[in-house]
């Protein structure tokens, strides 16, 4: 079996000292809201494992070291342009302004963590593996068709390259030279199948030839070149010329979600590397080297993530139970007879 080669042989701004950093032009401030970004995501997704652990949330899929695709994408786009997140992106929405206690209340399997895509520009989070893609591809269709300028980014994973869905919204949002970014976090793992068991392509970027749309292989690790990579890939979808493929790469080095044991199938030094390595450090090194970042700020910042984090939780759990009717009410628009029935027996046997 092979794994991509641990290292980064592949575009990077980010290097390991101040003589191997590339030219970045984003200005100072731009740099600075990207680290509080990042230092955001990090907070919400270590606390959520500390919350589940204390049986405050349910399952969570944490995304710890894909920080950097995540708020680098997000920051490539215009506000108007919308965001298609899997379950691996969950908190994405924080960077556009959903509040901590909604996504944690997502995460309690409550009513009040669902939100109206159309207030943010940030769809609903997707479970069933790639079934985002084709939403998004109609999505940026569907603004061409209108003419209303705005960008769909879609985020899905290695795993989800295998998926129909996957196929279908690729190849109609080339077909229609759709305005779309699809994002491939590429952690090489879904769940316990490797990547080499996953496709037998040299790379998954090489995908993208086959859709006949460009296709762009970058470090996940490097926010900066995230960064770069889509914004060039939303310029052309903007410019009319439709999607491209950008493929992130990292290592997942945590477990899949709370309910997994990696320990059974994960490479433990792979882990450690990517440990090592993590986005948000290798992104604080960058801007100590730029003399943008002290340790004062540096901590006021994480100060700010953990209050905000603190205070989501705390308001997650304030709400009241929603009422068991909810599950029926938002399934159909005209639901069957036999709902009436089934809430009967939901409150019967829940006592909700
Ligand atoms: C359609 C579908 N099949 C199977 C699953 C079970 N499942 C949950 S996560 C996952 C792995 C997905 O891997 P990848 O696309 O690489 O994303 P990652 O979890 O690594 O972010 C699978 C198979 C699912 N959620 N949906
Ligand atoms: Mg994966």
């Amino acid at each position: 079996m092979t794994e991509l080669a641990a290292g980064s042989p592949f575009p990077r701004v980010i290097g390991d000292d101040a003589s191997s950093d590339g030219a970045c032009r984003l200005p100072d401030s731009e740099l600075l809201a990207l680290h509080r970004a990042l230092v955001l995501l990090r907070t919400y997704d270590e606390r959520s494992v500390v919350y589940h652990r204390q049986g405050r949330i349910g399952t969570y899929a944490i995304y710890w070291g894909h920080e950097a695709i995540q708020a680098g994408a997000v920051h490539a786009l215009e506000d108007r342009d919308w965001i298609f997140p899997s379950y691996r992106e969950s908190a994405v929405g924080l960077l556009r302004g959903i509040p901590a206690s909604t996504v944690f209340s997502w995460w309690r399997g409550h009513p009040s963590g669902w939100w109206n895509p159309a207030d943010h520009g940030v769809a609903s989070i997707c479970v069933p593996i790639a079934t985002q893609v084709p939403h998004a591809a109609g999505f940026a269709w569907g603004s061409k068709l209108r003419g209303d300028d705005r960008v769909a980014l879609v985020f899905f994973g290695d795993g989800a390259t295998s998926e129909g869905a996957f196929h279908e919204g690729a190849n109609l949002a080339a077909v229609k030279k759709a305005p779309l970014v699809l994002l491939c976090s590429n952690n090489q793992w879904a769940i316990s199948t490797p990547i080499a068991e996953q496709s037998a392509a040299a790379s998954l970027v090489d995908k993208a030839v086959g859709y006949g749309m460009p296709g762009v292989r970058v470090d996940g690790t490097d926010v900066l070149a995230v960064h770069e990579a889509v914004r060039e890939a939303a310029a052309r979808a903007r410019a009319g010329e439709g999607p491209t493929f950008v493929e992130a790469v990292t290592y997942r080095a945590a477990p899949h979600a709370t309910a997994d044991d990696p320990s059974a199938y994960i490479d433990h030094d792979r882990v450690e590397q990517a440990r090592r390595a993590e986005c948000v450090g290798r992104f604080e090194g960058y801007l100590r080297r730029r003399g943008l970042l002290t340790d004062e700020l540096a901590e006021a910042v994480r100060a700010e993530a953990l209050e905000a984090v603190r205070a989501g939780i705390v308001a997650a759990e304030a709400e009241l139970p929603g009422d068991a009717s909810l599950i029926f009410d938002h399934a159909l628009a005209d639901g069957p007879q036999s709902f009436a029935h089934d809430l009967a027996e939901l409150r019967r046997v829940d006592g909700a």
